[in-house]
């Protein structure tokens, strides 16, 4: 078998975002870019592990099955096999999801692995293309690992390669073929109590899975079609398409509006939800009802007792900073922790492993537990069934049995994409530099605070410097308004302005006001605030959440 050494040269703008490295797929299509970074990442992980004294040996490789994905699979596996890895666990066709990739990390406790992916970014050729580099821990590998890949990206000279056909690839006794859909279903019969959701539909209950024509459509149509019984009608864009059928797999209120507009009517189910476009994040829709993922995180912690593989309850939360308050409410009632990390799902994998929490989400739809470390759609899909059966209540009832308890927490988060990265750094730097905000006034609003939110893990005690701008505001009634501001680590093109806003309303008589009319106000003072407008031309955001 033929080793080749193949000389390259480096590109400069493989620096590593939120979750990995992402371009538009034609500049990952550029001979050798993907080979560059592949070794590289390898490269830097195996001499950390190394380090501590071992080597990488195994992998799990796999992708969202978006335009590229099976190509940069089968790629990836002749780098990784050249340079001396001996186990690779892979689906023949590329597509496995990233909740499995992760629960494959974790049960064959293999060294980790790649997921090509850029989630929730459109795909197709002339969409997006991603690598996240996960460590043997099942989640993104740390700060360190990642600006290490960053740094080393810059002075790649050559990659090794395998010289084998892909028929030869799959037939090497180095790859090991998975079959990630009925692994990953067997797992989640494991945790949740199926009976009980079989019954919930024996009731009559309904419900529509949306795949978004990405990766999670064959795992809901196993799971909840062939599994639990859930009828052939109840399934819709599940077929898994290299361009997601035009579709941006992001389900939100922008770009799953039809499923919302759907839940709206008088034709809605008891239970709709989305996925992403690698099916780590969820959208669930009440009937006529729309519920956020930090008020889905804070229920989920609060009734996660009823789930067989949770029966001693939520021991710990997590929320990322930009996600609401409302499960610091949730904490406090159940006596427990409930911690604010940077964004990244990475900042809770050291959490997690320390048994500190093990339920954790963020505001952009995601939720999971420690049942892996990623987020994970179909386990937060599962678990709102699970909750449903055992109590009898709908999406809507035990979002208002919280608020009853808590108050509401009105939160939005609203997205400028693809703005002018000059605009966009100017903003950013004001706001967290100019030292005249505290005691600034705005028509009725008064700045009180204004802080840098700076990181230090409590597990591992790694810092994380500059992960966005928290601001709060008293308005008339003397009611705090949380504001918080960063730039997005996902997008390809330009910069995204992210802006999150937040507050609390213990009025029962507003509870139903739809949040961004609730809040609209407050988008104009926070608009004056950090001079939005001024220093990005856009009179509005593109995404309301
Ligand atoms: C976004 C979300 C963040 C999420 C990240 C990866 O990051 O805001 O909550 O963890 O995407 O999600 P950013 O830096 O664009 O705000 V996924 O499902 O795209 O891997
Ligand atoms: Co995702």
């Amino acid at each position: 078998m033929a080793l080749l050494k193949i000389k390259t040269t480096p590109f400069d703008d493989q620096k590593m975002g939120t979750a990995g490295l992402r371009k538009r797929t034609k500049i990952y299509m550029q001979e050798n870019y993907l080979e560059n970074f592949i070794q590289t990442a390898f490269d830097v992980r195996n001499e950390d592990t190394i380090e501590s004294g071992n080597s990488i040996k195994s992998i799990v490789l796999g992708g969202d099955g978006r335009s590229f994905c099976k190509e940069a699979v089968y790629k990836s596996a002749k780098i990784l096999l050249a340079n001396g890895v001996e186990k690779i666990y892979m689906p023949k066709d590329g597509l496995i999801f990233t909740p499995a990739h992760s629960y494959y990390t974790i049960k064959l406790k293999t060294d980790g692995g790649f997921i090509f992916s850029a989630s929730h970014n459109p795909g197709g050729l002339g969409g997006d293309f991603g690598v996240k580099v996960n460590s043997g821990l099942g989640g993104g590998v740390l700060n360190h690992i990642s600006d290490e890949i960053s740094k080393r990206t810059l002075t790649i000279k050559e990659y090794l390669i395998e010289d084998i056909s892909d028929e030869e690839l799959l037939m090497d006794s180095r790859v090991e073929i998975i079959d990630p859909i009925s692994d990953y279903a067997d797992y989640m019969e494991e945790l949740f109590d199926f009976n009980s959701i079989r019954e919930l539909i024996k009731g009559g209950f309904n419900a529509i899975f949306d795949g978004m024509n990405a990766s999670s459509g064959e795992y809901l149509k196993e799971i909840f079609g062939n599994r639990l019984g859930f009828p052939e009608e109840s399934f819709q864009n599940c077929i898994p398409m290299e361009d997601f059928g035009g579709k941006h797999p992001e389900p939100n209120l922008i770009y799953a509006k039809y499923l919302y507009d759907f839940q709206m009517t008088e034709k809605a189910v008891d239970f709709a939800c989305a996925f992403d476009g690698d099916g780590d994040r969820n959208m669930v829709l009440g009937k006529g009802f729309f519920i956020n993922s930090s008020d889905a995180l804070a229920i989920l912690a609060r009734h996660i007792h009823l789930i067989p593989a949770y029966k001693d309850g939520c021991i710990g939360v997590a929320r990322t900073m930009p996600t609401s308050s409302a499960c610091d409410f949730v904490a406090k009632e159940l006596n427990i922790e409930s911690y604010q990390t940077p964004t990244g799902w990475r900042y809770f994998e050291r959490l997690l492993d320390s048994n500190k929490i093990n339920i954790c989400g963020e505001e952009s739809f995601g939720t999971s537990s420690n049942h892996i470390r990623e987020k994970d759609g179909v386990w937060a899909v599962l678990s709102w069934l699970n909750i449903i059966a055992k109590t009898g209540k709908s999406i809507e009832e035990l979002a208002k049995d919280m608020w009853n308890t808590h108050g509401r927490v009105f939160y939005s988060q609203y997205s400028y994409e693809e703005i002018e990265k000059d605009g966009a750094n100017k903003l950013i730097d004001r706001a967290f530099n100019f030292d005249g905000f505290v005691g600034m006034k705005i028509d009725e609003y008064k700045v009180v605070s204004h802080e840098i939110f700076n990181y230090k893990d409590p597990v591992s005690g790694e810092e994380a410097k500059n992960q966005g701008v928290q601001f709060i505001l008293n308005d008339k009634d003397g009611k705090n308004v949380r504001v918080f501001t960063r730039l997005s680590g996902t997008g390809t093109v330009g910069a995204t302005l992210r802006m999150y806003v937040e507050k609390h309303e213990t009025d029962v008589n507003k509870f139903n006001i739809f949040h961004t009319e609730y809040l609209n106000e407050v988008f104009e003072i926070v608009d004056r605030l950090l001079k939005i407008s001024e220093f990005t031309g856009r009179k509005k955001a593109d995404v309301y959440n």
